[in-house]
């Protein structure tokens, strides 16, 4: 054959070649668009809760980053969570909220002690609807400042009256690893 190991140069000269060349061009694309499903498969999955990044991997991504990682939706006090953060818990002011614009308060509180922790860093990473069956209805999370110690408040939109669930991650001072809560939220219209 005449171009054993450089790719074709233009589609003429793809469709003069003889059937082995053609094949293995056919071949090839056939691979790559296999690949190309199989990644946005995996993907999907991962959007969905279908996947968790393998511990392996998320124990060592740093606390910052960690709270952006996809992990499985249904859990409500997450596995992860490192043990001497099982005292802390988030607790949402208000279970129910009305459809449309809202503004979200979480607590932070250290169990034993029932007391506020004001100076975590929070991400409210993710707002959607996984209890009624629609984990990818997601809507928006915008940090707002605190109106008292201990506070952590989010502006949104709740677009649809139905089950939400909030994720949220933390930061405690003096503690190490994120903690990992999701709060169920009910919106009426
Ligand atoms: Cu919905």
């Amino acid at each position: 054959m005449m171009h054993q190991n450089t790719p074709f140069h233009d589609f003429e000269e793809f469709e003069t070649a003889q059937g082995g060349g053609r094949v293995r061009w056919i071949t090839g694309i056939a691979l790559f668009a296999m690949m190309l499903v199989a990644a946005v498969a995996l993907g999907y999955g991962f959007g969905r809760g279908t996947w968790a990044v393998p511990s392996v991997i998320a124990d060592h991504v740093p606390a910052a980053l960690a709270g952006w990682l996809p992990h499985r939706g249904t859990n409500s006090e997450a596995a992860g969570t490192p043990a001497a953060l099982k005292d802390y818990a988030f607790d949402l002011v208000g279970a129910q909220a009305k459809q449309g614009e809202a503004v979200l308060a979480v607590r932070l509180v250290h169990k034993p002690t029932g007391k506020p922790i004001p100076d975590a860093v929070v991400f409210a990473h993710r707002l959607d609807m996984a209890p009624a069956g629609m984990p990818t209805m997601t809507t928006e999370l915008e940090p707002q400042p605190a109106t008292e110690p201990g506070l952590y408040r989010f502006k949104t939109n709740l677009t649809m009256a139905g089950d939400w669930q909030l994720s949220l991650a933390a930061k405690v001072q003096g503690e190490t690893g994120t903690l990992q809560n999701q709060l169920a939220l009910k919106v009426v219209p």
